[in-house]
């Protein structure tokens, strides 16, 4: 028995020389070590020996299977080793190859238009204030000194909730929550979303308007002009402007401010924004004395500045996210 296991010990020391890839080892290991392996059926017939014989047979035994697993092992070492040599002479990488574009995002041109508009007032020492979208009907009209019968109450106008409260149609009740809330003198402007219920080329269900206020001792409409002005530089440069009389009910007098560009058939004149002095009627609502303060307020279309200064002539194309349109605005 001692000279079978020798032997087995023998050929496995020279068939282990012979083998080639990690399956052939781990094949071999079966043949030998497994279950069915020969020196497993070796190990098997051990029980027909002597008392004596047995501890002396089994110390070989082990020893021999030792051996082979830790040749089986060094052979494993061996070929790995190899076969990570042979991949690493295999690959390579082409740094020539162009390198992954990292994606930029940009602003939607009417944040971006809006960005740039707060930045001009806010230059000037206007703050810049938001308030609630979904507004009490208080603060959106009955504050500004609309009338009840006003068409802009209308259901078919306004976006009601319920009898107390709407989705604002225009900013001026973050003014009127402004204004509650500060002593004069104060400047400001406030962006934001607005809601009327109207859909086509030139009307959205929401929009965005920027309104603004500056209230203080002696304000006249001749600051109106100097600020307003100002603005138009900023955004469309040198350009003639002119104020043509109008009616708000939160505004007296009222004007609307065109400025005049120039087109392929001569010159136009276009509307950009609303507004006047500050009504007494509004001022006394919320507790400033209209004796002592005046002030001016405007209130303009977002989405109508930018069409001018990006020359679109579809209020749509904001909304509809198509990026082809947005991707010119990076
Ligand atoms: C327009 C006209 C305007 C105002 C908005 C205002 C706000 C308060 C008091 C007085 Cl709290 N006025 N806002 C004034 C004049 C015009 O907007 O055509 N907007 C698109």
């Amino acid at each position: 028995m001692k000279e079978k296991l020798l032997q087995l010990k023998e050929i496995a020391m020279e068939e282990v020389k012979e083998l080639s890839s990690i399956k052939d080892i781990e094949d071999y290991k079966v043949k030998i070590l497994g279950k069915k392996g020969t020196l497993t059926d070796v190990m098997k017939s051990m029980k027909d020996l002597s008392n004596e014989d047995r501890p002396v047979i089994g110390k070989i035994a082990n020893e021999v299977r030792d051996s082979i697993t830790l040749l089986l092992d060094e052979k494993y070492s061996e070929i790995k080793e190899i076969e990570k040599k042979d991949k690493i002479g295999k690959e390579f990488i082409d740094i020539t190859l162009p390198g992954k574009k990292n994606k930029k995002g940009g602003f939607h041109p009417i944040t971006e238009t809006m960005y740039f508009m707060e930045k001009i007032f806010s230059d000037m020492g206007f703050d810049i204030a938001d308030g609630p979208e979904a507004e009490l009907i208080y603060y959106n009209f009955d504050a500004l000194n609309i009338p009840q019968s006003h068409p802009s109450r209308n259901m078919q106008d306004t976006f009601y909730f319920n009898s107390n409260l709407i989705l604002r149609t225009q900013t001026s009740p973050v003014q009127i929550r402004y204004m509650e809330n500060k002593k004069p003198p104060f400047r400001m402007v406030c962006p934001g979303k607005v809601y009327r219920s109207d859909y086509d080329a030139t009307h959205s269900p929401m929009f965005h308007q920027m309104e603004g206020l500056m209230i203080g001792k002696n304000i006249s409409f001749a600051n109106l002009k100097a600020i307003l002005m100002e603005f138009v530089q900023k955004t469309f440069g040198d350009k003639k402007v002119r104020f043509r009389p109008h009616f708000f009910p939160f505004t007296e007098p009222s004007a609307e401010m065109d400025v005049e560009f120039v087109t392929d058939k001569g010159t136009k004149w276009l509307e950009i924004m609303g507004c006047g002095m500050v009504d007494p009627a509004v001022l006394k609502e919320v507790g400033i004395d209209p004796d002592e303060y005046t002030g001016f307020a405007f209130g303009m279309g977002i989405e109508r500045i930018a069409m001018l200064r990006h020359g679109i002539d579809d209020l749509r194309a904001f909304f509809e996210n198509d990026m082809r349109f947005l991707e010119q605005f990076k």
